[in-house]
């Protein structure tokens, strides 16, 4: 009838982000607790964002989600934890003018419809899920008049997915590890604002745009239960590097963020090849890359370039400043020529598939 036309909606938007010391393994699967701090770079909005559009109708019948056009289910544990926990922090709504009025404890027998986007191909096998759980999270949250600050939200998005904690603040992010067994002090914290150190500039060069064949999940999973580096490089040597890339950020010491950023990404992925059985993510471009940025790091007498690897094997490269990514790029097209009957925008670096 009448009263069941009303439709509430609120779109929002959030950036992925790049762990320059990165999380891998957890000591709580279900709540989504790491085994050690890790620190990001969120990128801008322009790039690699997801848009999520969240509606509440009491027309809608139940929960559902469209991602990039398609429907998935909602039925995994993760979305409903939450849904669920946003739920429960919800305020009361008004609209005087439509007549609108919802009750925080009324919230929870209304369903919503979520359609997401990235403006990013889901298939280039670039991280989405930090991006889309922060941006699910943050439009729930402002549709549901929730007045948790910051913080508290990436606690909730963090059980959607755990890099996902770090896409609430732009800048330089840290995501502390915490002890509390429920998890409420396992949250991001934002070390430096995006004005901070804005002469960098990442450039992501795209080696494959095949899925990946572990999936973060499973494969810290295995880390964890098979590899015998991952307790010493979590409890000994993350911690001090943790402090020491504070340090390098907050100073913007260019030599000794790149220099913690590299090595933190190669002794991941031999935690990786010391898992059983060992997980692959770099290929053979991913480390002629390496080699590149590596003998040309070494060439100029200071680091001018950082790289950096994820679950896969597409490199993601900070520049000290504009010049150093210039010569960057320049370096690239060299070494990887583009063929010509190609667009450059659609390029893939050294991709066979
Ligand atoms: C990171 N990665 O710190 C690390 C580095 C990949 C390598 O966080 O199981 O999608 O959802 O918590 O967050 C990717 O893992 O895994 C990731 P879940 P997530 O960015």
């Amino acid at each position: 009838g009448e009263m069941n036309k009303w439709i509430l909606m609120v779109t929002t938007r959030a950036p992925t982000n790049i762990a320059v010391i990165k999380y891998w393994g957890k000591r709580d699967e279900k709540l989504i607790l790491p085994i050690n701090d890790s620190i990001s770079v969120t990128l801008d909005l322009n790039h690699l964002s997801a848009t999520t559009t969240v509606a509440v109708s009491p027309s809608f019948e139940e929960d559902r989600m469209w991602l990039n056009g398609k429907e998935i289910p909602l039925s995994g544990g993760r979305y409903q934890n939450c849904l669920r926990e946003i739920r429960s922090r919800a305020g009361d709504f008004k609209d005087e003018k439509r007549g609108i009025h919802i009750k925080k404890e009324d919230w929870c027998k209304l369903h919503f419809h979520i359609a997401s986007y990235n403006n990013f191909p889901t298939a280039a096998g670039l991280a989405s899920s930090a991006a889309g759980f922060a941006c699910l999270v943050f439009s729930l949250a402002k549709l549901m008049n929730v007045n948790d600050d910051l913080s508290q939200l990436s606690a909730i998005a963090r059980q959607g997915s755990g890099s996902a904690c770090r896409s609430l603040y732009g800048g330089f992010v840290k995501w502390a590890m915490g002890n509390d067994l429920n998890g409420s002090d396992s949250v991001a914290i934002q070390l430096a604002r995006e004005t901070h150190w804005s002469d960098l500039v990442i450039i992501i060069a795209v080696v494959s745009s095949r899925q990946k064949e572990t999936s973060s999940t499973t494969g810290m999973r295995e880390s964890v239960e098979t590899s015998t580096l991952l307790q010493h490089r979590a409890q000994v040597l993350v911690p001090g590097r943790i402090l020491q890339m504070e340090d390098a950020i907050r100073n913007r010491d260019f030599s000794s963020f790149a220099r913690l950023t590299c090595v933190d990404s190669n002794q991941f992925h031999a935690i990786c090849l010391d898992t059983n059985p060992p997980i692959f993510y770099m290929n053979d471009t991913s480390h002629k890359l390496i080699n590149l940025v590596e003998r040309w790091n070494r060439h100029e007498g200071t680091p001018q370039v950082a790289y950096t690897f994820d679950a896969g094997p597409n490199a993601v490269m900070i520049a000290k400043d504009q010049k150093a990514a210039t010569h960057l790029l320049q370096r690239l097209l060299f070494y990887f020529p583009p063929p010509p009957e190609n667009e450059m925008s659609s390029y893939v670096l050294g991709d066979k598939t």
